[in-house]
């Protein structure tokens, strides 16, 4: 079977990390050979460059266009070095954010041009476009009261204003009803068990039927 790249988006605390650790599982269970893998900090230089995106650091301001042109920079390296050659040899790829994080973050959130964020997005992908995205669609404030509960401090992106998160939320809501055969919507207010039920179905009817 040829490869597949599965993205899974959401605003901050709405499970993708646990939900793609249940479906890596349960995948490898169906004997399907796959990675997993995200953005920012897919490959090694991917990870220094979340580092100078995410850390708090009043003495290291990171302007919008440099945040934008970062998280391109991280993604054209991601392409060459993971996603086009384990596709090639027929993996499934799971992957925690791509394009539509973009949109959402930089485009909503920061209100930068999405027509520039979708040149730039081009341009690091080569047109790469996943197979399916789903997207787990939980309320922004539930999102950071999970990440809120956890022992880990706050990012500088999680840190961010309700009013921005909102607005990110705004975005996925609206990708999701442009691209709706790319895009999924998954309800992710709902019990982990419940949330990982239903992402199998949407893959083995996508998939496996
Ligand atoms: N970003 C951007 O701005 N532009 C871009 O182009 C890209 C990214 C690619 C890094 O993302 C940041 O980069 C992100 C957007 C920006 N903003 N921030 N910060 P990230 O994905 O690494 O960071 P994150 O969004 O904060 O994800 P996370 O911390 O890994 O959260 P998560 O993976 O969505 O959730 P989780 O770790 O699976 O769960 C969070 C908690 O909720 C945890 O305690 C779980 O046990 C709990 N949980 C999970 N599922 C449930 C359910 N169903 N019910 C109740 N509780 C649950």
């Amino acid at each position: 079977m040829a490869g597949k790249l599965i993205v899974f988006e959401g605003v901050e605390g709405c499970g993708k990390t646990t939900q793609m650790q249940l479906c890596s599982q349960w995948l490898e269970s169906l004997g399907v050979s796959l990675i997993v893998t995200r953005e920012p900090g897919g490959t090694e230089l991917g990870c220094d460059l979340r580092r100078l995106l995410l850390e708090k650091s009043a003495n290291k301001p990171v302007g919008e266009v440099t945040e934008l042109l970062l998280y391109a920079a991280d993604r054209a390296q991601h392409i060459e070095q993971e996603l086009k050659p384990n596709l090639a040899i027929g993996k499934f790829i799971l992957c925690d954010r791509y394009t539509d994080s973009t949109i959402a973050y930089q485009g909503y959130g920061r209100g930068l041009s999405i027509s520039i964020i979708n040149q730039l997005n081009y341009i690091a992908t080569g047109g790469l476009e996943s197979d399916l995205t789903i997207w787990l669609d939980v309320d922004p404030e539930e999102g950071l009261a999970r990440k809120c509960q956890g022992e880990a401090a706050l990012d500088r992106i999680e840190q961010e204003t309700i009013a921005f998160h909102r607005l990110v939320q705004q975005g996925y809501s609206e990708l999701a009803k442009f691209y709706n055969s790319r895009i999924v919507r998954v309800d992710g207010s709902l019990s982990q068990e419940v949330v990982q039920n239903n992402i199998q179905q949407i893959l083995s009817d996508r998939f496996f039927s």
